[in-house]
């Protein structure tokens, strides 16, 4: 379905009187105000193709119904997104589970939109049905070349299809790894894998980034390849410039201070990329700030502070993107949800009085620094967003309106109630 941009502009009239009365705090604090509500507006969060059906677990999946079944069904989803919130301008495919058969036609699909292609994702954790050779002990780290050149293969192949796209990017997530002390030989998998890096690293045009995402444990869970920042970092590092660390909030262990790892990343030059999510355990995939928001903000407190040290642009200079998998939510919702979170934590991080941050720290005041950061934290932004959304077209609030227009009851009329969509 296609949203009417009628109901939007009659949406927002009947929301307008309550959003100009929390706006009205901001227009006293312009100065502020200003430059967040306009970096919001540019800042766009892409959406990965297999976010938009219901995950499930080992265990189970519960399909919701008027899932998309192809991929023109999924950037119409995407598209959806956008026109609620102006906020989701990209969709990120993962390969094979979503191939352009008529890439020029879905370019222009996406256009249509106004969505863009983020990175390409390859997939060398699942055997697919034709493949000559099994991923069963990893892929770029086998023991067996073969297996490594099907590997290398692949991810030449979805860059292939990026370009076709207008991508600029290839993120490369490894299951390799071992379940079994003494199963592998670390430094052979490293090298291994290091040198099927290379040769995929060799077949990226020049405008292109190589995002290496690390985990640090699942499915394999003695070792993993690339098991965390360290060892992407050194990936990225031996690769070149165009390498960089990807971080994924959910791959961590417990109480990482993801924080730390950000700052230095970006102030290494070598931060490419982010997959927002929320977890309690590990790569639980749940909605971005619906448990640690805290951490959210502490996040984008120093992704700003790491951007603006470099004289990045927030919008453009790294990849961002939602990696989440839903089992009990409708897809579309989580989704609108996420983004928002991840607005309301890039908005408060940029009213954080840096200036008095910095003092505070000099001067060895803990106190003072955290109640600066918790003033930006503890204040409502949610107006700010909104007004960012009224302004660049969007739905005050686009779950409101989603509700309103029961709009997954009109995709199941479309597409039936039991659709089940490709990905996890
Ligand atoms: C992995 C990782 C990758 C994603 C796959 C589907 O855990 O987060 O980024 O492509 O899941
Ligand atoms: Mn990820
Ligand atoms: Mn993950």
């Amino acid at each position: 379905m296609k949203l009417d941009p009628e109901s939007i502009a009659e949406y927002n009239q009947t929301q307008l009187e309550g959003h100009q009365r929390k706006l009205s705090y901001w227009t006293q604090e312009v100065a502020k105000a200003e430059p967040v509500i306009q970096k919001l507006i540019d800042f766009q969060i892409a959406i990965p193709s297999w976010a938009l059906g219901t995950g499930g677990t080992r265990f189970g999946r519960f399909p919701g119904g008027g899932e998309p079944r192809s991929l023109e069904e999924k950037i119409a989803d995407v598209g959806l997104l956008h026109a609620l919130n102006r906020a989701s301008g990209a969709i990120s495919l993962h390969i094979p589970w979503d191939i352009p058969t008529d890439p020029n036609a879905i370019r222009q699909l996406a256009a249509q939109h106004g969505l863009r292609f983020d990175a390409v994702n390859s997939n060398t954790f699942q055997d697919q049905l034709d493949a000559q050779q099994s991923y069963k002990f990893g892929s770029l780290q086998h023991t067996d070349p073969a297996v490594r050149r099907q590997a290398i293969e692949h991810n030449i192949e979805v860059i292939r299809h990026g370009v076709a796209l207008g991508s600029d990017a290839l993120t490369v997530w490894l299951s390799d790894g071992s379940c079994f002390p003494g199963q592998l030989n670390f430094r052979k998998a490293f090298d291994r894998t290091l040198s099927s890096l290379e040769e995929i690293y060799a077949a990226l045009p020049n405008d292109w980034k190589l995002f290496v995402e690390y985990k640090a444990f699942e499915p394999n869970f003695y070792s993993m390849t690339v098991g965390d920042w360290g060892s992407s970092f050194l990936y990225a590092n031996k690769l070149g410039p165009k390498a960089y660390t990807l971080v994924d909030l959910g791959h961590h262990l417990p109480n990482a201070n993801i924080e730390q790892i950000v700052a230095i990343l970006l102030h290494q030059g070598k931060l490419g990329g982010f997959h927002f999510n929320d977890s309690k355990y590990g790569d639980d995939d749940l909605t971005a700030g619906s448990i640690k928001p805290y951490q959210l903000f502490l996040i984008f407190t120093e992704l700003v502070d790491g951007l603006d040290a470099r004289g990045m642009n927030h919008a453009t200079d790294l990849g961002w993107m939602i990696d989440a998998s839903h089992n009990v939510k409708d897809p579309l919702e989580d989704l609108l949800q996420s983004v928002e979170a991840i607005q309301i934590a890039y908005a408060q991080a940029l009213i954080v009085d840096r200036e008095a941050l910095e003092d505070a720290r000099e001067a060895n005041d803990p106190v003072r620094a955290q109640e600066i950061l918790q003033d930006a934290f503890r204040t409502d932004v949610r107006p700010l967003v909104a007004e960012a959304r009224r302004r660049a077209g969007a739905s005050l609030n686009p779950l409101g309106l989603y509700r309103q227009l029961n709009v997954r009851q009109q995709l199941i009329g479309e597409r039936g109630a039991k659709t089940v969509t490709t990905g996890l």
